[in-house]
C-alpha cells in the first residue's frame, strides 16, 4: 500500500475519493480501508470495502477464478453511486479475456450460485416497470490483463439499500439487452 496516498485520500472529500479511483486504484485501497476502518456502519461520503478471496460458485469445475481475490469500493454522493472491483490472481488462460460481473440481490454461497438471485436492480427495487441496463443495475465487467487482474467502474445514479449481498463473476460478457452475462462462476459477499 501506497501510505502516503492513503493518508492523503483518507482527508480528501468523496469527491476526490473518487477522482483518485480513477487514477491509481492503490490509492483508493488504502484510503478506503482507512475510512472504513474509521467508520465502519457509515453509509454517506465515505467508501465501503469489502475485499477477500472469491467463492467458488463452480466447485467441480476448474476456473480461472479458482484461486482469485476481489475487492469491492462503494463510494456514495448524493444519490450517485462509484463501484469499482479489482480482481487479482486469476488464472493464465484467462489473459484477454472480459468476464461479466454484477451486483446481485442474494448472498454469496460457496457452490451455490442460485443464493446470489437476480441482479440488483433499481427500477425493481423501487416497484417501477423493471429497466435492464447498466444504469439501473451496478455492472462491473472486466478484461484480464497482466499477471491476472482485472478491474472494473460502474456509475449510477441510485444508491443500492442495505442487505447481505454479492458481486458475481460470470462466464462471459453481460448482453447489454438482457444483462446476461453466461454461467456463475464465483463471487465475492459484499454487506453496507
Ligand atoms: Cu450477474
Amino acid at each position: 500500500m501506497n501510505r502516503s496516498s492513503a493518508r492523503g485520500s483518507a482527508r480528501s472529500s468523496a469527491r476526490s475519493s473518487v477522482r483518485s479511483s480513477v487514477r491509481s486504484s492503490r490509492a483508493v485501497v488504502g484510503g478506503a480501508v482507512m475510512l472504513v476502518m474509521a467508520a465502519p456502519v457509515a453509509w454517506g461520503a465515505a467508501a465501503l470495502v469489502t475485499r477477500g478471496p472469491l467463492a467458488d460458485l463452480q466447485p467441480a469445475v476448474s476456473s480461472p477464478f479458482d484461486s482469485a481475490r476481489a475487492q469491492v469500493a462503494l463510494t456514495r454522493q448524493g444519490d450517485k453511486t462509484t463501484t469499482v472491483l479489482t480482481v487479482h490472481g486469476i488464472g493464465a488462460a484467462a489473459l484477454g479475456h472480459t468476464y461479466g460481473a454484477h451486483l446481485h440481490e442474494g448472498v454469496c454461497r460457496a457452490g451455490d450460485g442460485a443464493a446470489a438471485l437476480g441482479h440488483y436492480n433499481h427500477t425493481k427495487e423501487q416497484g417501477l416497470p423493471v429497466v435492464i441496463d447498466a444504469a439501473t443495475e451496478i455492472w462491473l465487467d472486466f478484461t484480464v490483463v497482466g499477471a491476472g487482474e482485472g478491474r472494473a467502474v460502474s456509475h449510477v445514479p441510485f444508491a443500492p439499500t442495505a442487505a447481505a449481498r454479492s458481486v458475481v463473476i460470470h462466464a462471459q460478457p453481460t448482453d447489454p439487452i438482457t444483462g446476461t452475462a453466461g454461467a456463475r462462476l464465483a463471487c465475492l459477499p459484499v454487506q453496507w
